[in-house]
């Protein structure tokens, strides 16, 4: 009988970990991930992969850790033996990251450190293959457009910074001790289970409710800022592909298309059926939902605050994904369209949920970011 093969995912709750894990059990593989130990439950996204510890077969194990301590990540790596790591766990949102640069920095840069010191130590450096959850935002102020696995790095936060130490160490680690360790330079990627402070995430959202009359307003920093998204499922598929490789290597991640926030929002408004005329520019802009059929038309849905604004803005990302399409045979499969009519699907189903809920009497959560 084989063994199966055992992959370890830190940020195993998060976006990515959540489809990650999926895919990885589906492909045969015993999965371990890390969880933080937290004061209510983080486990809505892999509620329905976990299994009763108690009848389970064992091929999906959590465990309590934390990427601040090389303990617990030095004890759980010891104790699984992973054939894979996927170093997925960070402080990942780039506007908390100026509020909290000391514990982004912790936790993102040392953490991504912390585990590979772990296989050093551990012996496993021929065993344990490594994977590091690289971003666009390292490219930051952009040097060239489309932005390639050559394109300079200028980060333009304290979250970019510490990736950036996390990119070179994984390189470094790779080059001094042999570790099969890569770097996915992924651009930004959605889904409906994206954490509801990612823009893309806070549109839907916010929409969904406005039509169901749960919530006036959105309220938006930059609109003007430019993204490639795409869609989380695609580019977990791509994690794993580039730890089956012959020999390590980075690679960027990105569909090659990009669109503004306003796009964003136009697109999710279709979706829903709203049409929004936008007014003035700048801090001033608004848009009106024009079509609307109850509530007043002169009063906008959705406005810029500038407290959204961040200290230093990464205006433009295009990613060019020509290495992994030759070297991995890696397309996306899911387009901008499809991308942002999955999450609004979704996202009227909640708030519809959370109407019902609102109509028997109770309260409607609706918190703003
Ligand atoms: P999420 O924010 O959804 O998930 C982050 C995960 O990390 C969560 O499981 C979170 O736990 C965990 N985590 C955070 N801090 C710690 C800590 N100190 N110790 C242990 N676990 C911790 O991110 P995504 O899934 O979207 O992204 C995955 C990775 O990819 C991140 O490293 C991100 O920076 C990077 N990335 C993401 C991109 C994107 O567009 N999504 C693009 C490029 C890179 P909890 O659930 O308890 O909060
Ligand atoms: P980003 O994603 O910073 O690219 O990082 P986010 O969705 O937060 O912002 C994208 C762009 O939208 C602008 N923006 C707003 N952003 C948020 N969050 N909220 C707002 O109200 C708002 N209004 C405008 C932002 O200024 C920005 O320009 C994501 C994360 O997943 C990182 O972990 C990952 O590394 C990168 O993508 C690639």
């Amino acid at each position: 009988m084989t063994m199966k093969k055992k992959a370890l995912i830190t940020g195993v709750t998060g976006q990515d970990g959540a489809y990650l894990a999926e895919l990885l059990l589906a492909k045969g593989y015993e999965v371990h991930g890390i969880k933080r130990r937290t004061s209510l439950f983080n486990t809505d996204r892999i509620d329905h992969l976990f299994q009763d510890p108690h009848i389970s077969d064992g091929s999906f194990v959590l465990h309590h850790g934390d990427m601040t301590d090389s303990s617990s990540l030095t004890h759980i790596i010891q104790k699984v033996q992973p054939d894979e790591i996927y170093n997925l766990a960070a402080q990942s949102h780039v506007a908390v990251s100026f509020e909290e640069p000391e514990y982004t920095a912790n936790s993102d840069a040392l953490g991504a450190l912390r585990i590979l010191e772990a296989i050093r130590i551990l012996g496993l450096t021929k065993k344990t293959r490594f994977y590091q959850a690289s971003t666009s935002e390292l490219y930051g102020l952009v040097q060239e457009t489309p932005q390639k696995e050559t394109t300079p790095f200028y980060p333009r936060s304290p979250y970019a910074v510490a990736k950036l130490y996390a990119y070179w160490i994984t390189v470094n680690y790779r080059e001094a001790y042999g570790i099969y360790a890569c770097n996915g330079i992924l651009f930004n990627h959605e889904s409906p289970i994206r954490g509801e402070t990612f823009v893309t995430r806070k549109i839907t959202r916010a929409l969904a409710r406005i039509k169901l009359g749960l919530q006036e307003a959105l309220y938006l920093g930059n609109l003007d800022a430019k993204r490639d998204w795409g869609h989380a499922r695609d580019y977990v598929e791509m994690q794993w592909l580039m730890l089956q490789q012959e020999q390590p290597e980075d690679f960027v991640i990105a569909t090659g298309v990009q669109y503004s926030v306003r796009d964003f929002v136009n697109a999710a408004a279709q979706e829903i059926g709203m049409k929004i005329r936008w007014e003035n520019t700048g801090v001033e802009e608004k848009g009106y939902w024009e079509n609307r059929e109850q509530g007043d038309p002169n009063q906008p849905i959705v406005a810029v605050d500038p407290r959204y604004f961040r200290p230093t803005e990464v205006e433009t990302l295009l990613g060019d994904p020509s290495k992994a399409k030759t070297k991995l045979g890696w397309t996306p499969s899911t387009t901008f369209d499809e991308l942002v009519a999955e999450m609004v699907r979704e996202d009227l189903k909640s708030a519809q949920r959370d109407a019902l809920v609102k109509s028997h009497g109770y309260n409607a959560f609706n918190y703003d970011q």
